[in-house]
């Protein structure tokens, strides 16, 4: 099956590519198309918003990931917000606003949530999820992976998402849960849908 990223950032790419590679799908990517605006008030809405608008403009099978991390001290901040936490520009300069927020606050748990969803050109979709509980460090660790990776250590670990390989991050993390949920679904043989070619 030939199924359309809908995503732009390039760290959702790597990690889903990684995931489901035993699948034998052939995974485009969206290209220059834009994904409409994260409109929702939840994972699985703003999901469900680029999956379906990727499927709809290309035709095609469109699998779309929507993540953040719900930090417990700033009440579940910032959670589908965390793309543009404190309107900062960059990964970096967000932990750096995550951590001036959480100064001298002794509660670090925090937990990642990942929605990804499978939209089909007929409408139907897919919806897989899942989470990482873990806590935040007072300074970022690590240079792999993407996002707030080098401030957090998932639960039963001591090292940070940014000091893993894609492979032990997936093991692990909220995405690769809601991956492998997907990936047993269809090795089971879910019937795939519609399957017109990408033009
Ligand atoms: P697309 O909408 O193009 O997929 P995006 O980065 O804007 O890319 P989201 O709206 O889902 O995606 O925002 C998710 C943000 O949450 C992401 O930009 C990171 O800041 C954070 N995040 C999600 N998953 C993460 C992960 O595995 N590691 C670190 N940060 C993550």
């Amino acid at each position: 099956m030939k199924v359309v990223l809908a995503t732009s950032n390039a760290g959702k790419i790597r990690e889903i590519e990684e995931a489901l590679q035993d699948l034998g799908w052939t995974l485009s990517p969206l290209g220059p198309l834009p994904l409409p605006e994260e409109t929702g008030a939840t994972y699985e809405e703003n999901a469900a918003l680029k999956a379906c608008a990727a499927a709809v403009m290309l035709n095609a099978p469109a699998l779309a990931d929507d993540s953040g991390i719900e930090i417990e001290a700033l009440g579940g901040e910032p959670g589908v917000y965390s793309a543009r936490y404190g309107n900062r520009e960059s990964d970096m300069e967000r932990n750096v606003y995550v951590l001036e927020k959480l100064r001298g606050e002794k509660n670090r748990r925090a937990k990642f949530v990942s929605v990804v969803i499978l939209a089909y050109p007929d409408g139907h979709l897919e919806t897989y999820r899942g989470e990482l509980h873990g806590t935040l460090l007072e300074g970022p660790r690590g240079a792999n992976g993407f996002g707030y990776d080098p401030l957090f250590v998932p639960d039963g670990d001591t090292r940070t998402l940014a000091e893993m390989t894609v492979e032990e991050k997936r093991a692990v993390s909220h995405r690769g849960r809601a991956l492998a949920a997907l990936r047993e679904a269809h090795r089971q043989g879910l019937p795939e849908r519609e399957t017109t070619p990408i033009v």
